[in-house]
């Protein structure tokens, strides 16, 4: 057998998108342009009140107002006791760092897996009764499959996806928008309405303060989970979800958002985000539990992809802090211009 040199196979894969952006560089300076954009004059436009559910909180409530706008306040998610506990758990993880990417501001400071830094944000917030209900709805699948002469039905549970805290610091500009479900490739279709089934990811995200358009709360465009993935997104169709301390906003990936520029000259917005995926967005066979690490350092760069070792582009299973695991496992790959290893760097 003869076998053809490497070539790129990612010139393989199926899009049904590529055709359709032209880039232009001018300089440092990129613009993507689509080429025939999709014409839709939907905007929504609801107040703080609009969104935010009435009490008594229910599942049903939080999501008839997804179904509408992809996002809905819940007041006093959390009591002001277990918000403090978490803010206490978590606030000495905070670093000091540089990002040399557009995405965050360098004003952002973060903590990544929130999830194994506090017990409380795992028992109480991601398992919160109410939200547990909610991701199950969204993200929860249930079916029935044949299997010889019998049928087996199965419910694969929603999962942790991310969790992260975000402190925007005075002078931080808007974070461009951006869909959290790109992750997964998450191609949307416009949609006259919320049709369930396709949504990879929900978001929980609590305020450990008051969050305000002023110190960076996040905005974000009620409707856009019913857009096509060619509608661009406008700053004049935003919402703030403003918020008080222990109130959290319920957000469907799928929905255009991004933090704020923080105005103020000494407030920070101090959010978590916490989101939960699909059971099944995973490899079948957990391998990495048990596996030692030196194991994995022998292999090539090229098996190490395909073990599922690095990240998977945009930004899906990402370490630490957007760092690609491959280079964890492999420092010699660091070649200085990757997407994420130029990012975060911990300056003290
Ligand atoms: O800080 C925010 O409000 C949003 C952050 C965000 O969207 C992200 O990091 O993906
Ligand atoms: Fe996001």
């Amino acid at each position: 057998m003869t076998v053809p040199p490497p070539k790129d196979l990612s010139e393989t894969a199926p899009s049904s998108t590529l055709s359709n952006v032209e880039l232009s560089v001018d300089g440092a300076i990129k613009t993507a342009r689509i080429i025939n954009p999709i014409k839709d004059e939907r905007s929504l436009k609801p107040s703080v009140a609009d969104l935010t559910v009435s009490e008594p909180v229910t599942a049903d409530k939080i999501s008839e107002k997804l179904e509408i706008y992809g996002g809905a306040i819940v007041k006093n998610f959390l009591s002001h006791e277990i918000t403090d506990k978490i803010w206490s758990d978590i606030s000495p993880h905070f670093k000091k760092r540089t990002w040399n990417g557009d995405f965050f501001p360098q004003q952002t400071t973060r903590v990544t897996s929130i999830v194994t830094k506090s017990k409380t944000v795992c028992e109480e917030y991601m398992c919160h009764p109410l939200y547990m209900e909610v991701a199950a709805r969204f993200v929860g699948k249930k079916n029935t499959f044949i299997i010889g002469q019998d049928l087996t039905t199965a419910y694969s549970e929603p999962q942790h996806n991310s969790s992260t805290t975000l402190s925007i610091g005075p002078g931080a500009t808007n974070q461009p928008f951006h869909r959290d479900d790109i992750i997964h490739h998450n191609i949307r279709k416009y949609r006259e309405k919320y049709e369930y089934g396709y949504e990879t990811a929900i978001a929980c995200c609590l305020a450990h303060n008051k969050t305000t358009k002023a110190n960076g709360a996040t905005r974000f465009i009620p409707g856009s989970h019913l857009w096509d993935h060619q509608r661009i997104p406008q700053e004049d169709e935003v919402v703030y979800a403003e918020m008080e301390k222990g109130d959290a906003f319920f957000m469907l990936a799928s929905c255009f958002h991004g933090g704020s520029a923080n105005t103020t000259k000494d407030e920070y917005r101090n959010q978590s985000f916490l989101f939960m995926t699909q059971g099944h967005l995973r490899p079948e066979e957990n391998i990495f539990i048990e596996t030692p690490m030196e194991y994995f350092e022998t292999l090539s760069v090229q098996a190490l992809k395909s073990i599922g070792l690095a990240a998977s582009q945009p930004y899906c299973g990402w370490f630490r802090d957007l760092e690609d695991p491959l280079h964890v496992v492999k420092p010699e790959t660091l070649t200085g211009d990757d997407q994420f290893e130029n990012t975060f760097k911990i300056v003290e």
